[in-house]
């Protein structure tokens, strides 16, 4: 299925007068505190997030999991899903593929139904922890920090296949995320596993190629829930300044032990420019992966505060960091709850460009804490939503994107092209 730009135009006729009201007012209100919406709906403009390929279909737990209907059953028809959610929010130009649940046949065709869809390949996702059906050897007590050589040979091996898959379909970086550790004390000597994962790193970073970045994601625990090799933003900066200039920190939200001071630790890492990007989600006790926004929307926006002034100060526009949701769950149409994330970070961001900087840096140097909190929250208050729909609108976009997916029966007609008992690849 394809949504056709003159179904969003009739759908969004009807809703302009209604918008463009707000849009106006708002506009006015912020003119007066000498804030330009027009800026800011020029940055939301060029904002983009990467859709995964493994957020397409349901996801699951460890319980168990809760088909959804008409998902994507091959890698054509998640770029397609991918391509309607683009349409409709025109803030999803790119898709992330996990190899190897996303193979592709031959690199051409992908690319060219990709483009027809206005999307490129954003970083691709190597996977070693799970073992695949034709596996020599196996992961399960680790992969790139394996007391096994062989193992961590398979496991480079593995990540040096996906660059090669990456780079025929134009993508510009390889994601890690290992789930390397232990379950129990004593299982693992510590400096021996992140000794053989610097060796390991150090092979898969001499394979890349010039232009290409690897982004090096850490997390506190699961499924290792002892240790993890690489546990924390400050292991995985080590990480990164031994293998050098080519390797980056990525931060995934959910990936923190609880009630980090994760816009802290963007600052520190902006500061060092050592921030690869951010995998979005949201929690309220571990790695939840639930809709951005839904829990803690104030975390959300203080750290694209940090995120818009380390942009800033790094003189780096926001397209040269890589920005993914990686959230997925049981219980919501996945299509639908994409567009809730992503809405979320513009919300999020936009709320953050409201931030008059320069008065809360003179509230600090005063130590005016009452002020510094009160600048913040007053633009952490204010309904920035006409701003988000204008910038989608002018983008060609919908301005009632979930509005328009129900109207348009969109679930129903992936149900009738792909069925009812389908299964996206990979999960
Ligand atoms: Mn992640």
């Amino acid at each position: 299925m394809k949504i056709e730009q003159y179904q969003i135009d009739q759908h969004n006729d009807s809703l302009f007068s209604r918008h463009n009201n707000q849009f106006i007012f708002l506009q006015e209100q912020l003119g007066e505190q000498g804030i330009h919406a027009k800026d800011i709906v020029k940055s939301l403009e060029a904002f983009q997030v990467a859709i995964p390929s493994w957020a397409l279909g349901t996801g699951g737990t460890r319980f168990g999991r809760f088909s959804g209907v008409g998902e994507p059953r091959s890698l054509e028809e998640k770029i397609e899903d991918v391509g309607l959610l683009h349409a409709l929010n025109r803030s999803s130009g790119s898709i992330s593929l996990h190899i190897p649940w996303d193979i592709p046949g031959q690199a051409q065709p992908i690319i060219d139904l990709a483009t027809s869809l206005d999307l490129k390949f954003d970083a691709v996702n190597s996977n070693t922890f799970q073992d695949q059906k034709d596996q020599e050897l196996s992961y399960k007590f680790g992969s790139l920090s394996h007391v096994d050589a062989k193992v961590r040979k398979q496991a480079v091996e593995h990540n040096i296949e996906v660059i090669k898959h990456g780079e025929n379909l134009g993508s510009k970086a390889l994601s890690i995320w290992l789930s390397d550790g232990s379950c129990f004390p004593g299982q693992s000597n510590f400096v021996k596993a992140f000794q053989n994962t610097l060796e390991s790193l150090q092979e898969i970073y001499a394979a890349l190629p010039d232009d290409w970045k690897v982004y090096v994601e850490y997390k506190a625990y699961e499924p290792n829930f002892y240790s993890t090799v690489i546990q924390d933003w400050g292991s995985s900066l080590l990480f990164c300044q031994k293998l050098g200039p080519k390797a980056d920190v990525l931060v995934d939200l959910g990936h923190h032990l609880p009630n980090a001071n994760i816009e802290q630790i963007v600052a520190t890492l902006m500061m060092e420019g050592r921030l690869a990007g951010f995998h979005f989600n949201d929690s309220k006790y571990g790695d939840d992966d639930l809709t951005v926004g839904a829990i803690r929307p104030y975390q959300l926006f203080l750290i694209f505060v940090e995120l818009v002034e380390g942009m800033k100060r790094a003189n780096r526009a926001a397209d040269t960091y890589a920005w993914m949701i990686d959230a997925s769950h049981n219980v919501k149409d996945p299509l639908e709850d994409l567009l809730q994330s992503v809405e979320a970070i513009l919300i999020a961001q936009a709320q953050a460009l409201l931030v008059d900087r320069k008065k809360l840096e003179q509230a600090r140097n005063e130590n005016d804490v009452v002020l510094a909190q009160q600048i913040l929250q007053n633009a952490f208050r204010t309904d920035v939503r006409p701003l988000v729909r204008e910038a989608i609108r002018l983008s060609g976009g919908s301005l009632d994107p979930i509005g328009l997916y129900r109207h348009l029966g969109v679930r129903n007609e992936l149900l009738n092209e792909r069925g009812k008992l389908t299964v996206a690849t990979g999960l």
